[in-house]
């Protein structure tokens, strides 16, 4: 079954959930609630990648989150950090964090590699032109399909060439990053073509943008959740390893509708098409 990686910002300018779990307590109490609510993994993140959003210190960012990583790691929750740091990305891989989620696929910080590849830890290289001031304006594709398949296949060689372990990587076509909205509509879509780099794909649509449009107009962001459910069945019918959603409430009932759809006709869970490989560590009992 496809896994439910809850989202928590620890930062002031989150475009969704800005600045509500900004001390660490109130960080730690959410990542305690996601996980309750059926979150297989909780990703922490201390710096916005919003559209516009300005950059923040790899300092300011690890007194963010560090705190958070460390505790909810004692309690036993398997999380990743989203960052685009190397010494973020080890700091937290010292404090217990399992997954490195790198929205820049190596690309913002040449020292990534080589802490992917040190730490052993899953790698998560999203798609990824440029950060968040600019990356509006790199929205152009001949095909978003093939170029965005494309330009992820080139993030593999270099991060393998780098001494990142194959086994060992996720991909995730960006929705949202430098993108326009039939981009994002199309790219998922066309999930299913991910299959093709033979390697786990996880899927963020949770309350973006182009969600907006299925909208009445000026609905809060926080009705972008039903649509991010959709998205969550049409991944995982895809066969995503993994999708990083706001609300995993949502998601987990959305997912569960799916998972007893496919037992009801055979008993067990139908094989999910796509055929993308799973790292087996973190596959369903
Ligand atoms: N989107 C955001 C942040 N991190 N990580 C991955 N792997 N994929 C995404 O699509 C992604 C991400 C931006 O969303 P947020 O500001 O709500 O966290």
């Amino acid at each position: 079954m496809t896994l439910i990686m809850g989202v928590l910002n620890v930062t002031p300018d989150s475009f969704s959930d800005g600045g509500q779990w900004a001390s660490t307590d109130a960080a730690i109490e959410h990542g305690l609630l996601l996980h309750a609510q059926g979150a297989d993994l909780i990703d922490v993140g201390g710096e916005s990648t919003r559209p516009g959003a300005t950059r923040v210190t790899p300092e300011l960012e690890q007194r963010r989150i560090i705190p958070v990583v460390t505790e909810l790691a004692r309690q036993g929750l398997r999380l990743s950090i989203d960052t685009l740091n190397a010494a973020t990305a080890l700091a937290a891989a010292k404090a217990g964090a399992s997954i490195i989620n790198d929205v820049s696929g190596g690309l913002a910080d040449p020292g990534m590699a080589a802490v992917a590849a040190e730490t052993g830890l899953t790698y998560v290289a999203m798609h990824w032109r440029a950060h968040a001031q600019q990356m509006d304006t790199l929205a152009e594709y001949d095909d978003v399909v093939t170029d965005v398949i494309a330009a992820l296949g080139a993030r593999v060689d270099a991060l393998t060439a780098a001494g990142v372990d194959r086994e060992r990587i996720v991909l995730d076509p960006g929705l949202g990053f430098s993108k326009k909205p039939e981009h994002n509509w199309q790219l998922i879509n066309r999930l299913d073509a991910f299959a093709e780099l033979g390697l786990p794909v996880m899927v963020g649509a949770s309350r973006k943008r182009f969600l907006a449009a299925v909208l009445p107009d000026g609905a809060p962001v926080i009705a972008r959740d039903l649509p991010t459910a959709v998205v969550s069945v049409l991944a995982a019918q895809a066969g995503a390893w993994a999708v990083r959603v706001h609300d995993v409430a949502a998601t987990r009932a959305a997912l569960t509708v799916l998972d007893s759809v496919a037992r009801s006709t055979m008993g067990t869970p139908r094989d999910v098409p796509g055929g993308m490989q799973r790292p087996s560590q973190w596959t369903h009992d």
